[in-house]
């Protein structure tokens, strides 16, 4: 069985593109008059190691609060409202389990507080060179057992259009390992979108350096920093246990603000994949 779905044929459509790289670099100016005390920044070597590859696991980031995140998390299981076959927020395995909620974080106050929580925003504002980050995309993936994975591919591929300044901050929340699908990694060796331009569809594995892969083995409470432009997988989830991992997508402030467009991107090219036949029952609840 193939680990993911084809969508090809999916053209997406650019919102919000930044073409001129003087009128950016004047807007990031403008929106960084000063640079704050960032109490949790990465250090130099942190730094220097998510430039060189693209990503960077920070084990045990978020111990101290993973316990109510968790909680958080399992209580969506268990609302029952929201599962409704045409709500768009809901990716179902094939045995209706659910694999996805997509966005999720303003479904409990909780995963709220998460999005603003300093250890992720000031990490990533120390790559952003003191300049806050903006929320873009948050998704939880629960990838029940038997659920399936996700071939190799860089994010950008379904942001285009969107900044290239996008993060993706992975939180375990239950134990990963290679059994129940972790994500994989692969450093970043070219610092550029590699698929055509303008077509949704994943990467071949000989399109890229496969040397540096890393199978992301996490704790409850562990935390990796992705770029948009960082290729990577999963497999199948092949165990009897849950592996749920929150992703939550952030841009450099200084690009602007993008979460509502890209959420009409969103909506637009899976009520397509899903084929969904009524588009006006179609809702995000
Ligand atoms: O579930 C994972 O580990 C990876 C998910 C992923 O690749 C994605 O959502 O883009």
């Amino acid at each position: 069985m193939p680990v993911t779905q084809n969508h090809a044929k999916l053209q997406p459509v650019g919102h919000a593109a930044i073409a001129n790289k003087e009128a950016v670099d004047m807007h990031r100016a403008y929106a960084t008059p000063h640079k704050r005390h960032l109490d949790f920044a990465l250090d130099d070597q942190q730094l220097a190691s998510f430039e060189e590859n693209g990503f960077i696991v920070l084990p045990g980031l978020l111990a101290d609060e993973i316990e109510d995140i968790r909680d958080a998390c399992y209580g969506l299981r268990e609302r029952e409202d929201l599962f409704e076959a045409n709500n768009l927020r809901l990716d179902l395995a094939d045995d209706g389990k659910p694999w996805k909620i997509d966005p999720f974080h303003s479904l409990d106050l909780r995963l709220e507080a998460l999005v603003r929580n300093r250890k992720i925003c000031d990490g990533l504002a120390s790559i952003y060179e003191g300049r806050e980050p903006r929320l873009f995309k948050d998704k939880l993936i629960m990838k029940p057992p038997g659920g399936h994975g996700n071939g190799l591919h860089q994010d950008y591929n379904w942001w285009q259009g969107f900044p290239t300044s996008l993060i993706s901050v992975m939180v375990a929340i239950d134990p990963a390992d290679k059994e129940n699908g972790c994500t994989e990694l692969f450093p970043r060796r070219e610092n550029k979108f590699l698929t055509e331009p303008g077509v949704f569809g994943e990467l071949q594995h000989d399109q890229i350096d496969t040397s540096g892969h890393v199978y992301v083995e996490t704790q409850p409470g562990d935390v990796a920093f992705f770029h948009c432009f960082t290729p990577h997988q999963a497999s199948q989830n092949n165990s009897n246990r849950w592996r749920s991992q929150i992703f939550l997508t952030y841009n450099d402030s200084g690009d602007g603000e993008h979460y509502q467009a890209h959420y009409d991107h969103y909506r637009w090219y899976i009520t397509r994949w899903r084929e969904q036949e009524d588009q006006d029952k179609a809702f995000f609840m």
